[in-house]
């Protein structure tokens, strides 16, 4: 039986830490889809069909396993969509303390939801410190977020 598992985030921008998790998750799973979710709780600086498109484009860049999808889901449950694709597990990113407190009740709770499991994957200590609100933060302010973002997102934000 196939191995779905499923990438969920805001991705306001994608950054090199998503693009990290989604790669090393992408050689665990046999199909892995990288969903961009409307988070109620953060206003949102990239319009959904933006935040998509630079996620497809620095996906192909980086030359990531060809067993990615991306998708995007707007309204609903995350395990809706996991239900949908015949997806068995969700995997996120665990940086801090921070991410533990946030996560865990959500990994429970859609366990209990729809018996879909959370796998926590560590991150690259390179990137450790890299949010999307820190790189907006830092681009917003005129600084160089390169070091941090694929190269088609430090160009879109510079740019834009
Ligand atoms: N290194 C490693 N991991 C990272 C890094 C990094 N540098 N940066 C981010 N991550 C991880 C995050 O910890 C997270 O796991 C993932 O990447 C995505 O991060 P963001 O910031 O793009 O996305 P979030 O945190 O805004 O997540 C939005 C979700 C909608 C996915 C989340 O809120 C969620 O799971 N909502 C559940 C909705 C639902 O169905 N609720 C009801 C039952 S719980």
């Amino acid at each position: 039986m196939k191995r779905i598992a499923v990438v969920p985030g805001s991705f306001d921008p994608v950054t090199l830490g998503h693009l990290d998790v989604i790669e090393r998750a992408a050689r665990i799973f046999d199909e892995l889809h990288v969903l961009v979710v409307h988070n109620p709780d953060k206003s949102a600086l990239l319009p959904m069909p933006q935040r998509v498109s630079l996620l497809e484009r620095s996906i192909a860049d980086g030359g990531l396993p060809d067993n990615i999808v991306v998708a995007q889901w707007n309204v609903g449950l995350l395990v809706d969509y996991c239900t949908d694709v015949g997806a068995s597990v969700l995997v996120k990113g665990i940086r801090s303390q921070v991410d533990v407190a946030y996560e865990t009740p959500m990994a429970i709770m859609n366990r209990s939801l729809a018996g879909v499991e959370t796998v926590f994957l560590l991150p690259d200590p390179a990137h450790a410190h890299v949010s999307s609100s820190l790189v907006r933060q830092v681009a917003a302010l005129g600084g160089d977020v390169s070091p941090y973002v694929p190269q088609v997102v430090a160009t879109f934000l510079q740019e834009g």
